[in-house]
């Protein structure tokens, strides 16, 4: 990718772009209020900007892969559950295209299980990507089920795409938007900086919801082990995030995990 543009990877939360409770629906409203916010960012950009957006399952993948027994570490050989799987995320990968679509962003599908793989490190190849950012296009990719070397097929988190991307591609800035404006402290309040897993450990729990792939304690530890300024806030904090690359909890420093 040519080196004078400034790049911004973007996951977002599959509890936010859908009803995580309920199977396989979309959040309209959430979505299209996230498309439109990354829409007036581009358009009021000079074009030297790139995005890569990442979304998670939600409703779509996690039942899914929950349904068949298939996990991060728990892998399947059965070709007709992992496409359900795949097949699931890609309709969520539809929407989310869609809705970027509608707001004017030239979003382009990369779907992982055709060219990522788990050879014990994530193996994600970045040429299209890298052609679709120097074409000025968005690659919108998200968690999927991969091969993974003798499991069969396993569930990649959208999570570890968005890591191995930043990491690849040299990200700026890496942003998680999530429901929940960063990561709490025990009264609720956000923690507004996070530079060891140590500031957080005593407060962070799991998901609530079916979730294959860890919670927020996950996220954490993956983005203290990355270069670039990371951030995790909600929908109300994107355009800050986009605009400025901080809000909610901004997460620096070199942790563990690498
Ligand atoms: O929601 C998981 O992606 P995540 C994708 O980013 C599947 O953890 C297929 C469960």
């Amino acid at each position: 990718m040519s080196t004078t543009h400034s790049l911004t990877v973007l996951k977002l939360g599959g509890s936010l772009i859908t009803h995580k409770d309920q199977r396989e629906t979309v959040d309209w409203n959430s979505l299209d209020r996230a498309c439109a916010t990354i829409g007036t960012f581009l358009g009021d950009l000079p074009d030297e900007h790139r995005l890569i957006i990442v979304h998670g399952g939600g409703s779509f993948g996690h039942h899914n892969a929950a349904e068949h027994g298939v996990s991060s570490t728990e892998g399947s050989t059965d070709a007709r559950a992992l496409t359900a799987i795949h097949h699931a995320m890609g309709e969520l990968n539809g929407a989310v295209l869609g809705g970027l679509h509608d707001h004017g962003i030239d979003a382009l599908p990369v779907r992982p299980l055709s060219v990522a793989a788990q050879d014990g490190p994530l193996q994600f190849p970045t040429a299209s990507v890298e052609a679709m950012l120097d074409e000025g296009f968005v690659p919108v990719t998200h968690g999927d089920v991969v091969v993974d070397d003798r499991k069969g097929g396993t569930i990649l988190s959208g999570d570890d795409i968005v890591v191995s991307l930043a990491r690849t591609l040299g990200a700026d800035r890496v942003g998680l938007c999530s429901t929940v404006p960063g990561v709490l402290d025990d009264d609720d309040a956000v923690i507004s900086q996070v530079d060891t897993y140590d500031d957080v450990a005593s407060v962070l729990g799991g998901s609530d919801a079916t979730d294959v792939t860890g919670g927020m304690a996950h996220k954490v530890r993956q983005l203290l082990a990355l270069d670039a300024a990371a951030a995790i806030f909600a929908l109300d904090d994107l355009s800050q995030f986009l605009e400025h690359g901080t809000a909610g909890t901004v997460i620096s420093g070199h942790d563990e995990e690498r």
